[in-house]
């Protein structure tokens, strides 16, 4: 049986960097698309150094590929032309090279931003429709749309995880973390579940552990046979004295986000 081969863009950023050594399995092989340099472990790795933007690279890069992640982008607030040109027009391309390469699966990288001026205090099913805090959230809600559009028009199955916050632990993220974060571990079992959930079609889903403050639904990604097994809880009284969110910070599903000026680089 030939090595099922998946491409991760944007596999040296913050959540590729934590997946890439939890999605390794026998039988896999990892292609590991990124602007930075990056080294092969072992011949379960193939480097890629290529832009999203590119079309050409991005249409090698798909050659032979089974299923795509695409993390890659900008993963804040950016300024206008920057994010579209990276994660608006980059996805497109990212998008356009799969279809063409007849990649049948792909699971993008949404974000809560794109629902970042919901209230907290509201029900948050995972379509909830878009309400972004930013310019970034813009792009997020716009990938959203891509993936339902390549679904529609060309039958690929596509999954949108609106991530929380991914990070090794909810420490830096402050009291927030509690809320949204997804561990590393919980992140690897839900692209798992992307990547072998029979015929999922498209689907949108929150991307977070099952925390004990968690506000997003998570029933969607468990529809997929995503199951959580981390809680950001036990993290709680390590955060005990830093401050909680206040203000429209505390109010609404993006936090800061919500009021970092627009455009500008964080
Ligand atoms: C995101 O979408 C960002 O990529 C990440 O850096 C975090 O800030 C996260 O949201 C969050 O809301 O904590």
């Amino acid at each position: 049986m030939t090595d099922q081969r998946v491409l991760i863009t944007g596999s040296a950023g913050v959540v590729g960097t934590l997946m890439r050594p939890r999605l390794r399995r026998p039988g896999r092989v990892l292609r590991l698309l990124d602007l930075a340099p990056q080294t092969a472990s072992d011949a379960s790795e193939e480097i890629v150094t290529a832009s999203v933007t590119d079309p050409e690279a991005m249409a090698a890069a798909c050659e032979g590929v089974d299923a795509l992640i695409h993390l890659g982008g900008h993963s804040r607030e950016n300024s206008w032309e920057a994010t579209l040109d990276v994660n608006i027009n980059g996805t497109h391309t990212v998008l356009e090279a799969a279809r063409a390469a007849g990649v049948s699966r792909v699971v993008l990288a949404s974000s809560n931003h794109a629902v970042g001026f919901r209230r907290v205090d509201e029900d948050l099913p995972a379509d909830s429709s878009p309400r972004p805090d930013t310019y970034y959230g813009v792009s997020k809600a716009a990938i959203e749309a891509l993936g339902s559009l390549y679904h529609s028009r060309f039958g690929m199955d596509v999954i949108v995880i609106r991530i929380g916050s991914c990070f090794e632990t909810p420490l830096p993220l402050g009291p927030r973390g509690l809320t949204t974060w997804l561990s590393p571990d919980d992140g690897a079992r839900l692209f798992e579940a992307c990547l072998a959930a029979p015929s999922p079609g498209y689907r949108l889903i929150w991307g977070v552990s099952d925390n004990t403050r968690r506000i997003y639904s998570l029933k969607e990604a468990e529809a997929l046979g995503y199951k959580s097994l981390d809680d950001a809880e036990v993290y709680a009284d390590q955060l005990a004295d830093k401050p909680a969110p206040a203000g429209i910070a505390a109010e609404y599903v993006g936090g800061p986000f919500c009021t970092a000026p627009l455009g500008v680089f964080n």
